[in-house]
């Protein structure tokens, strides 16, 4: 732990506005915790949300922040990482925001790799149009828009962004503060694209799936998991019936960043080599 009080990276002017019991509000104070052990400098750090009651989380945070469009979180974070690349650039959202109407995102930013870290708050539910079914939401389950139940499997956000060749896929849940804190900090302190599912309750319109809920269906990692083996990690979110806390995966690639700083190096680079006299009067404008 560095000399930073998590608080420290409380925003001064803005109170969160969740109801109570919220599982966003140890999302948020794991985000302190983690900020403050690597010391991160809100001068350099953008946090990127969408729309969503987790897409307020920003608000509450002291850094540079992007409050942005439905499902379009990931992009714009991907555009300021690349802009500026010094920038430790946290994206958040909601189930709903992250692989429903923005699911075509998180395909591409996993394989492309760039130096960001997303928290999805998953509760299994819209929360902030008021209970509505998310891609998430449990099989059979009825909500504001399944009066007969959910007839689609859900979708788990480990597994797919396994799928698609993320860095470093990792699982928290709000009720567990420090571990999520911790895997935080190693999703951040991870060079690539880093996802971390955080299951949030939302105990306002999913009285199902509740924190009594997770507690009954989650365990940490199986000791001994090796997380460099892909293959494991995605037989381990296959899991019938268990869902784990912890590190799935993790893997040391190349980045976006780095492979566009070596891509215009070797243009430059060529340029050089290619470099007469005749050559440098047709780039020359006289
Ligand atoms: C383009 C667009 N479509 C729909 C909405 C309405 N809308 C706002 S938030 C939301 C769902 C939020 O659910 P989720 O992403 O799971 O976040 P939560 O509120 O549960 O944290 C929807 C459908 C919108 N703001 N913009
Ligand atoms: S509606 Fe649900 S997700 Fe939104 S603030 Fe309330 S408890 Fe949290
Ligand atoms: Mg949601």
């Amino acid at each position: 732990m560095g000399n930073i009080r998590p608080l420290a990276y409380k925003a001064e002017n803005a109170q969160p506005v969740w109801c109570p019991g919220c599982g966003d509000y140890g999302a948020l104070a794991a985000l302190y915790q983690a900020m403050a052990e690597l010391e991160l400098d809100p001068s350099h750090t953008v946090l990127v949300s969408g729309i969503g009651c987790s897409g307020r989380l920003p608000y509450f945070v002291k850094s540079f922040s992007f409050h942005s469009v439905h499902g379009r979180a990931l992009p714009i974070a991907m555009g300021i990482k690349l802009a500026n690349p010094n920038l430790t650039v946290i994206v958040v959202g909601g189930d709903g925001d992250g692989i429903g109407i923005g699911g075509g995102h998180l395909p591409h930013i996993a394989r492309r790799n760039p130096n960001v870290t997303y928290l999805m708050l998953d509760n299994s539910i819209y929360g902030l149009t008021k209970g509505q079914s998310s891609p998430t939401t449990p099989l059979e389950q009825i909500t504001s828009s399944t009066p007969y139940g959910v007839k689609e499997p859900p979708l788990d956000p480990v597994l797919l962004t396994l799928a698609h060749h993320a860095s470093f896929v990792a699982r928290g849940f709000t009720a567990h503060v420090a571990e999520l804190a911790e895997i935080i900090r190693k999703g951040i302190e991870h060079k690539g694209f880093s996802f971390i599912h955080v299951l949030s309750p939302c105990p306002t319109f999913n009285k199902n799936v509740s924190f009594e809920y997770y507690k009954q269906l989650l365990s940490p990692i199986p000791e001994g998991h090796d997380p460099s083996d892909r293959e494991k990690a995605i037989l381990l979110s296959l899991h019938q019936g268990k869902m784990y806390r912890g590190i799935y995966f993790q893997q040391q690639r190349i980045t976006q960043e780095e492979n566009l700083r070596i891509v215009r190096q070797n243009k430059l680079n060529k340029f050089a080599d290619d470099l007469t006299f005749e050559t440098l009067m047709k780039h020359t404008a006289f």
